[in-house]
C-alpha cells in the first residue's frame, strides 16, 4: 500500500542563488554522515553551488540550537563587513581618482581608476588542482558571502535507559524553533529521535528505506526561496 507519510510529491525549487549551512552533531556519526550526505546531494541537485554549502559540526545534538544561532549571526557579520570593505574601496578609489585628476590636470583617462581590473579576461574561478567533484561536474559559481538563506540542523538522538533522550529532544526542538523565529532564517529540523539504532539507520537509507536527509535539503531550498519572496511581499 502506498504510504501517505512525507511532504507529498516533491516541488521544484531553484537553489542557485542560495547560500545554505548544514550544521550537524557528531554523536551517532555513521547515521549522521549518511543523512548529511543525502542532504547535501539534494541541495546540489536543486542547483545550490557546492561553494555555497557550508558544513559545520558540533559534538552532540544539544549544541545544535546554539551553533545554528551563532552561524547565522556569523554569516550576517561576514556579509556586512564585506559590504563595508567594498564601500570603503569604492570611496577610496573615487577619492584617488579625483586626486590623480588634480595632479595630472584633469585628464579623462586618470579619473577612471575604479574601472581598473574590470577589463580583460575574468580571473580563473579556481586555482589549478583545486577542483572538487562538484566543480568537475560544472559547478563554476564563486562562493557567496551573503547571509545564509536557510540552515539545516542534523542530529540523531537514540533513546537510552535514562531520561537524557527526553531532555535533549525537548530542548533541541524548542531551541531550533526559537532560533528560526528569532532570526527570521529558516532552520530545517533534521533531528531524528529514534528508539533504536536500527530505526535511525532505516531513516538514513542505510538498510533500505528513504533517506530523510533528501527531504531536509529540499525543505531548505523551498524555504530559502519562499522566505526571500515573502520578505519582498511576493507569494508563490
Ligand atoms: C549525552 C548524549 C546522549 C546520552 N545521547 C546523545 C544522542 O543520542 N545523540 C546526540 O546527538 N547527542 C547525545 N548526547 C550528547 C549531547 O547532545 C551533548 O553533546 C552533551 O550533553 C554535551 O552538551
Amino acid at each position: 500500500m502506498a504510504s501517505h507519510k512525507g511532504p507529498g510529491a516533491p516541488q521544484k525549487h531553484e537553489g542557485s542563488s542560495l547560500r545554505i549551512a548544514i550544521i550537524h552533531a557528531r554523536w551517532n556519526t555513521r547515521i549522521v554522515s549518511s543523512l548529511v550526505s543525502a542532504t547535501r546531494s539534494a541541495l546540489l541537485t536543486a542547483g545550490v553551488s557546492a561553494a555555497n554549502i557550508i558544513t559545520e559540526s558540533v559534538p552532540g545534538s544539544y549544541e545544535l540550537p546554539f551553533a545554528c544561532q551563532k552561524v547565522i549571526a556569523a554569516s550576517q557579520i561576514q556579509a556586512s563587513s564585506l559590504a563595508n570593505i567594498a564601500g570603503s574601496i569604492t570611496a577610496g578609489m573615487a577619492g584617488l581618482g579625483s586626486a590623480t585628476q588634480d595632479l595630472l590636470g584633469g585628464g579623462e583617462s586618470s579619473s577612471d581608476l575604479t574601472k581598473l581590473g574590470q577589463e580583460g579576461p575574468a580571473p580563473p574561478q579556481h586555482a589549478v588542482g583545486e577542483k572538487d567533484d562538484e566543480t568537475a561536474k560544472g559547478d563554476k559559481q564563486q562562493p557567496s558571502s551573503q547571509p545564509f538563506d536557510a540552515v539545516i540542523a542534523v542530529g540523531v538522538l537514540i533513546k537510552g535507559e535514562t531520561m537524557h533522550f527526553e531532555y535533549i529532544a525537548d530542548a533541541v526542538s524548542h531551541g531550533l524553533m526559537r532560533v528560526q523565529l528569532d532570526t527570521g532564517v529558516p532552520v530545517v529540523f533534521g533531528l531524528l529521535t529514534v528508539l533504536t539504532e536500527e530505526q535511525g539507520m532505516a531513516r538514513a537509507g542505510m538498510i533500505g528505506g528513504h533517506n530523510h536527509g533528501e527531504d531536509w535539503g529540499n525543505a531548505a531550498v523551498e524555504l530559502g526561496n519562499k522566505r526571500r519572496g515573502w520578505a519582498e511581499g511576493r507569494f508563490s
